[in-house]
């Protein structure tokens, strides 16, 4: 496959903030990718500009001659598209490129994207939607203090892992109708339910549910001067108290999966936490932003049994092949996920399936999330069709 022509164009995510669109032009047709953009960033991820995203579109459109030059076959044939842009562009566009070089090469290969990182991907990911919402991602001034309150069905079936968290999702905007007086069935970012009831009290309601429950605390949005700043109700904790409160809930509630449950420096928390909770998953996020350092120390030092994959945290997804193998020969679990402000863009369910993730975290409704649902159930159709 050969790039005869790039160009970019400024686009909004689903909250209406801006992004970039990559267009190429192959000796194939013509393909498009975008890239989302995060709110509760890790300071550990890449830049996603150099310096603007038009400054980043035109440096790119600037380099549209040097691509003719490469062939482009295969997976590991990003490398070439890395070298040429190398420090012209940031994360976010260099995402949005790779991901329509991929487009570009599995209609010339007359194969699915997901096939050219590793045809003999079987083992689908199972859901993990956002249902109740709080922290950054929510606008109310009363909110739970974590950030993600996630349902993550048992079986191995998208189709019927979505099915359950639809269902689920409305269940639980009867309770919060019950329970919180001030719930008027509005959505946050990234369409979870916005309510004033706290992290107690949306567990509760998750565990009526029978659904594995998973949090995303996304704590380095409250962590200051060596104290948790907790606001519902107000209240501080050191480091040692925000252990024994997250173990605690984590025994109460039967929690299954733990996400950045402590500030972004933290790995020896992290490690504490693991250790008195073996059972269950304890994921870096802003921790390991993507990074492969970052996830090679978070597994030095036993902080994490299960790593976020934010292909946009690093833009490259030569380095994103890197950080999964990396996790994969440790036998850390790898979700991949989405952003807060997401695009239509589906990319993300061919990569989880490709790099073999053991989950998918990329809400439940909303058009920008379902695409990526819908693109999932359609793997798993495609796959049971092959067996
Ligand atoms: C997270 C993400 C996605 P953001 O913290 O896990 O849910 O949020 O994209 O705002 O970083
Ligand atoms: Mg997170």
């Amino acid at each position: 496959m050969i790039i005869k022509g790039v160009k970019g164009k400024l686009i909004k995510d689903s909250r209406g903030e801006l992004t970039v669109e990559i267009f190429i032009r192959t000796n194939v047709g013509k393909f498009s990718s975008s890239a989302p953009n995060g709110k509760s960033k890790g300071k550990y991820e890449a830049k996603p500009y150099v310096k603007s995203i038009n400054k980043d579109i035109e440096s790119l459109e600037k380099l549209s001659d040097y691509f003719s030059d490469e062939h482009i076959e295969k997976f590991s044939d990003l490398r070439r598209i890395e070298d040429i842009v190398k420090g012209h562009i940031g994360a976010n566009t260099l995402f949005a490129l790779e991901s329509a070089v991929l487009k570009a090469v599995s209609k010339e290969q007359k194969k699915e994207i997901w096939q050219l990182i590793n045809p003999d991907a079987k083992s689908l990911p199972r859901l993990a939607g956002n249902s109740v919402g709080g922290g950054m991602h929510s606008l109310t001034a009363k909110k739970p203090d974590f950030q993600e309150f996630l349902l993550i069905p048992h079986s191995k079936s998208p189709k019927e892992n979505q099915k359950t968290n639809l269902e689920a999702k409305e269940k639980i905007r009867e309770f919060l109708k019950k329970k919180d007086s001030k719930f008027n069935d509005k959505k946050n970012d990234e369409n979870a339910w916005m309510t004033a009831l706290n992290e107690k009290e949306v567990l509760d309601i998750l565990n009526e549910l029978k659904i594995p429950a998973g949090i995303d605390v996304a704590a380095s949005s409250f962590y200051k001067r060596k104290k948790y700043y907790y606001k519902n109700p107000p209240l501080d904790r050191n480091k040692e108290e925000q252990i024994m409160y997250l173990k605690n809930l984590i025994k109460n509630y039967n929690i299954f999966y733990i996400e950045d449950p402590f500030d972004e420096e933290d790995f020896e928390s992290f490690a504490k936490l693991l250790k008195i909770c073996p059972n269950s998953l304890i994921a870096g996020d802003d921790l390991t932003a993507t990074n492969c350092k970052r996830v090679e120390r978070a597994i030095e030092e036993k902080s994490i049994n299960a790593l976020i994959i934010k292909p946009n945290q690093n833009g490259s997804l030569i380095e994103v092949a890197r950080v999964v193998e990396i996790a994969k020969n440790k036998g850390i679990k790898i979700i991949f996920s989405h952003r807060s402000g997401e695009t239509k863009e589906n990319i993300l369910a061919d990569l989880a399936f490709g790099f073999g993730a053991d989950f998918i975290k990329c809400g439940i409704t909303g058009k920008e999330r379902e695409a990526k649902i819908d693109r999932l159930i359609e793997i798993e159709k495609k796959m049971r069709s092959v067996f």
